[in-house]
């Protein structure tokens, strides 16, 4: 039966027009630092970028219902957004990349886009693709375990789904009906593999049912879609109710990460067709036709999120880089394991066979 509701749907799903509002602002500010990064990148000051434009209203809105400083996150390396919605700074972010020695992700151990953070319970990220899925299935079961209210999201590629330890990860969340949220952001590529070239059925949520959990598809160009579905399925993991796989279809608006050219493999109308379906226009046509977002309040927030990001850039370039003295800090849980003494790192360009 149609709803009779005449509310506008974000009101329906209990988001009052603040929530939309920095829902929207943390979208464009995650774009922003985004775009900052490819200038430092193209500028020599980070190594490289993997992008997550396209990805922000989705991992915004996914992201969204997780408590701060009670759930935790395991992300991927596009999830930017995600990682400043769970509680990131535009600068730690910025810092993260530019391998500064005080990074709260790694003091510069990480590569760009290993997101991470242990005072915002986002665990750190390693580079085989896939492996956090694992990570969050084991953050789950050992909440259950312990009997806390805990929930776990992780994120991962419509690629990444086809590894292994993905199914072994949701069987095992399956079984144990452990409180996590599958989020798959289907943006189309695995760097330059169409999806009819990796997923057989073409659709990474229908696997759900084998695994006795729902799976849902959400357009990611839909930001609040995106968020009824993950708080649908956060609402279930407290209740005791077990796992959901979410896929949200998504543009990735950029090349796969500032070491390819997406021209190579996609035709230039599908790239110039993805612009229709970029999240941040997306919603603010709806919050405009609501009459919640006006010119005004946009080019105010648009100010704002320019000047966070120019200060965050600043602070980042100004903070210490990492020395050679604390090289094994941060690397094993004691400096040397088993208590051994640092060898000196030869200098660079010093000597050698
Ligand atoms: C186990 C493993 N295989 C291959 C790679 C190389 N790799 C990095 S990203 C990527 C593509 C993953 O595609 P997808 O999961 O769709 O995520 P997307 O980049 O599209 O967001 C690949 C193959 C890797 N990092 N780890
Ligand atoms: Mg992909």
């Amino acid at each position: 039966m149609a709803s009779t509701d005449t509310r506008p749907r974000h009101a329906e799903l209990g988001l009052g027009d603040a929530d939309v509002l920095g829902m929207y602002r943390a979208m464009l500010l995650a774009r922003a630092v985004d775009e900052r990064m490819w200038l430092m990148q193209r500028a020599g000051k980070i190594a490289f970028i993997i992008s997550g434009q396209g990805h922000e209203g989705a991992q915004v809105a996914t992201s969204w219902p997780m408590r701060k400083g009670t759930d935790w996150m395991a992300p991927y390396y596009r999830s930017i957004a995600s990682a400043m919605t769970f509680g990131m700074s535009a600068e730690d972010i910025i810092t993260a990349h530019l391998a500064k020695g005080d990074d709260v992700s790694s003091g510069g151990r990480q590569m760009p886009g290993h997101y991470g953070g242990a005072p915002y319970n986002i665990i750190s990220l390693s580079s085989p693709v896939g492996t956090q899925v694992l990570h969050a299935v084991g953050i789950a079961m050992g909440a259950w375990v312990r009997g806390d209210d805990v929930v776990a999201m992780t994120s991962f590629g419509e690629g990444t789904a086809n590894q292994g330890e993905i199914h072994e990860a949701m069987n095992f969340a399956g079984v144990h009906n452990l409180p996590v949220i599958f989020v798959c952001e289907n943006n189309g590529y695995a760097i330059s593999v169409p999806l009819e070239r990796q997923v057989a059925g073409g659709s990474v949520a229908a696997r759900a049912a084998g695994y006795g959990m729902p799976g849902v598809v959400v357009d990611g160009g839909d930001v609040l879609a995106c968020y009824g579905a993950a708080k649908e399925a956060h609402d279930r993991a407290k209740r005791g109710e077990g796992p959901t796989l979410i896929e949200a279809r998504v543009v990735r608006l950029t090349s796969h990460s500032s070491d390819d050219d997406q021209r190579r493999y996609r035709d230039p109308s599908e790239v110039e067709a993805l612009k229709e379906r970029d999240p941040i226009p997306m919603f603010a046509n709806e919050l405009r036709a609501n009459g919640i977002l006006t010119d005004d309040g946009e080019e105010t927030m648009r100010a704002e999120v320019k000047a966070e990001v120019n200060e965050a850039s600043k602070r980042a370039e100004a903070r210490p880089e990492p020395t050679p003295d604390d090289a094994h800090e941060r690397v094993y849980a004691d400096p040397i394991p088993g208590g051994g003494t640092a060898v000196p790192l030869a200098p660079v360009g010093g000597g050698g066979q």
